[in-house]
């Protein structure tokens, strides 16, 4: 074979080589295409979402007279912060705060690119009652934020604010004072607060209370003095109000 028939002869091999490859990766286009292409999609998805680490939070009612609404909890990034005491709160923490309504503030909060996950409980947690919400985080959204309104109050809730994760297989505890949102007067009417039946009230509570004489910016919570209908020796409270303990849990 002369030097130019081998180089024909390699060309040709080399051809037929890239024509096979070509074929070959058709084919798997093809199937990837075909119709096991939205199993792989979803293990895809499960495959991503898996990389993110679970927590598990219990959140414990503390006080003797006051139930917490639906819960809220956040993993973010360190920076994102539901409130600063002595500062107005947005007015989707007011809503949550004399509503008992997280919607508003989860919709506020998912749309950050700063934050990774937002779950909202549902159903009441009665004083001396625990409530347990699941929830993700991943890489640097290693922070957590949990909010709820204590009922019956005008604007009281608890929180944790921005709170490092614990790392590993730690588990970490934390404790909540009340914090007044600021957004509304502390008037203790019924018909400002709204809610369940109490016994104050005789019945369900009211809607907001009137504009005007609230504090204006957040605050540690001043408790119930017994101005309106609500009574102290049954609603008052000594902080901590809430007891917060998160884990990871894979
Ligand atoms: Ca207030």
């Amino acid at each position: 074979m002369t030097k130019r028939t081998r180089s024909v002869a390699l060309l040709v091999s080399l051809t037929a080589l890239a024509a096979f490859s070509l074929a070959a990766l058709a084919r798997n286009l093809t199937s990837a295409q075909g119709p096991g292409d939205q199993q792989d999609a979803n293990l895809l998805g499960t495959s991503a979402r898996e990389q993110g680490q679970q927590y598990e939070v219990t959140i414990t009612n503390l006080t003797r007279g006051q139930q917490f609404t639906p819960i809220l909890v956040a993993s973010h990034r360190e920076g994102v912060s539901l409130f600063k005491l002595g500062e107005p709160v947005s007015p989707q923490l007011a809503t949550l705060a004399e509503e008992g309504n997280t919607a508003p503030l989860a919709a506020l909060l998912s749309g950050m690119p700063a934050v990774r996950d937002v779950v909202s409980g549902s159903g009441l947690t009665d004083p001396g009652k625990s409530v347990t919400l699941t929830f993700e985080a991943t890489g640097a959204f290693d922070h957590f934020s949990v909010a709820a309104m204590l009922i019956p109050t005008n604007d009281a809730f608890f929180a944790i604010n921005g709170v490092e994760l614990p790392r590993g297989n730690n588990s970490l505890t934390l404790f909540s004072p009340a914090y007044d949102a600021g957004s509304e007067r502390n008037d203790e009417l019924c018909a400002s607060i709204p809610g369940p039946s109490f016994t104050e009230c005789g019945g369900p509570g009211g809607g907001g209370a009137p504009t005007g004489g609230e504090e204006g910016f957040a605050h540690i919570h001043a408790g119930i003095h017994g101005i309106g209908n609500l009574m102290p020796a049954r609603r008052d409270w000594r902080n901590p109000v809430a007891r917060i303990i998160v884990r990871r849990m894979r």
